[in-house]
């Protein structure tokens, strides 16, 4: 089932989530119903907060060629063990902020480890875009959104055009 994706601000979207104990069928649910949110967006990444449930759980899949298989990745607990010194300029963009960009510096490559669909504690080295995304959405677990690292004048701007957004949608 899609869910509805929640837009800045939001104070749900400032909230640190909650560690998840055990895996439920209802939290398998959830991760699936965030994977068909995130691909009918369309979207490489989804945080459980966007659509109001304050978990530890992000899903993505930043494969974006043409004919490539899909990798559907599902994170509960996620967590960045190692970063590199190196780091890569992406421009980044949100569900939850549509339609603005901006260029976010962060660590090239990270390792994570999370715990999968199973139950399974996993572990793997992300690179360029799959790193990228996987730091913003680990973000969204601790209430911060991207344009949190840009100067405040330019934050306060998108966070304006996002309030009037809102505005225009309630009045639709
Ligand atoms: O779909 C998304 N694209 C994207 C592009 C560059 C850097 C990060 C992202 S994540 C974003 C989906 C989203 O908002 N996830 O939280
Ligand atoms: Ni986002």
């Amino acid at each position: 089932m899609k869910r509805n994706i929640l837009i800045h601000p939001d104070p749900r979207l400032k909230k640190v989530c909650a560690p998840v104990a055990d895996i439920s069928d209802e939290l398998r649910t959830l991760a699936d119903d965030m994977l068909e949110t995130m691909y009918d967006a369309p979207g490489i990444g989804l945080a459980a907060p966007q659509i109001g449930v304050l978990d530890r759980l992000i899903v993505l899949d930043c494969i974006k060629e043409e004919g490539e298989a899909p990798r559907p990745l599902i994170m509960f607990n996620p967590e960045i063990i190692a970063s590199s010194e190196e780091t890569n300029v992406y421009e980044e963009g949100c569900l939850s902020i549509p339609e603005q960009f901006a260029e976010v510096t962060r660590p090239k490559v990270v390792d994570v480890t999370w715990m999968d669909r199973d139950g399974n504690q996993q572990q793997e080295s992300f690179d360029g875009l799959w790193a990228t995304c996987v730091q913003h959405e680990i973000d969204h677990l601790n209430g911060k959104l991207f344009i949190d690292y840009l100067k405040p004048l330019k934050r306060q701007m998108i966070t304006r055009k996002m309030q009037k957004l809102k505005r225009e949608q309630a009045r639709a």
